[in-house]
């Protein structure tokens, strides 16, 4: 019974011409069935200290203390007197993935014997929150996004440039804005312990330079994935499985008293916390409910695999299937795209809501992402 539009592409030609210079994002373009994506596989992981400062180990990772199904959590607290906020103007781009790199490339290289040096046997690098973006394109109707890629070594580098609008929300957040952010990096402190043994330490300071990331290979359809991503904490439990499937994501959200709250968490917030747990393999999302005076009032865990479920009765719902076929599709239309193997030309995807993904391509311009530093090691 499927499908009709299997063999239809999302990639559009301008006048009937027979090239493809942008990509369609509407949804019934990507129905058809789940791409293949292999089992994400953690092959390394690194850390950002209290100055965020790079290491090539798990020392930031945090172990996760269940707590009351129905507990009192004020989130606000600590909010003045007990919070170091990371500078959110400096963009790192992928400064942090490139040092892991670095610090792990025999663990990538090419087994090709003729590939050149700098050959990481991977098609694309980048953060695990870009490609979140890419999977709940189709859906999004708020916030577009800029990506810069470039080829080089003949892996396909991804990193996000901050769009105009972005800029200008970050630089005019209101006071309850800022705030609400800190809530959640809050929530994260009472349902974390820094030892297997330790418990959680709600008088401590929250410091958001502090960071643990897992690295993750994969492959969706045949582009072989290289990504890394935040992870909040791990189960405690020695029996647990292996990464990435003892890791927890944790987040907050407003309390659900009525029915319509309840749909509107299933067909917008599930979206966008499947999307960034399925990538990795995360199993589970654990789910702080808070009242308007950020105190959490209930948690519960989401489990990644029957999100898809839990979502069917809703109307008008997203669909895992379109998030991976579109995400698949731009991958192939990078490709496709972004030729030219050179550090110093970057291909900018940008996408609007209700509009179609273009690109534009620029030679030693400010989009240039690839530290000198890196260029240099790698190609050594
Ligand atoms: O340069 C950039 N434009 C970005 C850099 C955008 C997004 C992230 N980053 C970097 C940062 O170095 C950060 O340490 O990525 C790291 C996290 O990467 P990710 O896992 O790929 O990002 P994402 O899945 O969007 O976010 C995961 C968590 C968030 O948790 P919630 O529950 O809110 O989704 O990482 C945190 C946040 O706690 N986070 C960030 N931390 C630092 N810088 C950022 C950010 N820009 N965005 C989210
Ligand atoms: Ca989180």
């Amino acid at each position: 019974p499927h499908n009709h539009q299997h063999h239809q592409s999302g990639w559009t030609s301008g006048q009937g011409t027979p090239s493809s210079q942008s990509l369609s994002t509407r949804r019934e373009l990507y129905e058809r069935d789940f791409p293949v994506y292999k089992q994400p596989v953690e092959v390394g992981c690194f850390s950002l200290d209290s100055e965020r400062r790079f290491f090539n180990d798990g020392r930031q990772m945090r172990y996760y203390v269940e707590p009351d199904r129905n507990p009192h959590f004020d989130l606000r607290d600590g909010y003045r007197d007990r919070f170091i906020k990371r500078d959110d103007s400096v963009k790192e781009k992928l400064d942090h993935i490139l040092r892991w790199v670095i610090a792990n490339r025999s663990k990538l290289k090419s087994k090709v014997p003729s590939a050149s040096s700098s050959a990481l046997d991977v098609d694309f690098v980048t953060w695990r929150g870009h490609l979140t973006k890419l999977l709940t394109t189709p859906y999004e109707t708020r916030e577009g996004w800029m990506l810069a890629v470039t080829r080089f070594g003949g892996t396909l580098y991804i990193s996000e440039v901050e769009t105009e609008s972005a800029r200008r929300e970050r630089e005019n957040r209101t006071e309850r804005h800022e705030e609400m952010m800190y809530w959640g990096y809050k929530f994260e402190q009472y349902t974390c312990a820094d030892t297997v043994h330790a418990l959680p330490d709600p008088g401590g300071v929250v410091n958001t330079n502090e960071a643990f990331c897992t690295v993750v290979q994969t492959r969706l359809a045949d582009h072989r994935l290289l990504f890394s991503g935040e992870v909040d904490c791990r189960e405690k439990d020695p029996e647990a499985p292996p990464p990435p499937a003892c890791y927890v994501e944790l987040k907050t959200s407003a309390e659900i008293c009525t029915p319509k709250q309840r749909s509107n968490l299933h067909r917008f917030k599930l979206l966008k916390w499947w999307a960034q747990s399925f990538l990795p393999g995360v199993p589970r999302v654990v789910a702080g409910f808070r009242d308007h005076e950020g105190v959490v009032v209930s948690v519960e865990t989401f489990h990644i695999s029957k999100i898809s479920h839990l979502i069917k009765n809703e109307y008008n719902c997203w669909k895992p299937t379109v998030c991976m076929n579109f995400c698949c599709e731009f991958l192939s239309f990078v490709k496709r795209i972004a030729t030219e193997d050179s550090h110093r030309v970057v291909y900018l995807f940008s996408w609007e809501p209700y509009k179609d993904v273009t690109y534009s391509v620029h030679r030693d311009s400010q989009y240039s992402f690839l530290p000198q530093w890196y260029i240099e090691e790698i190609t050594r």
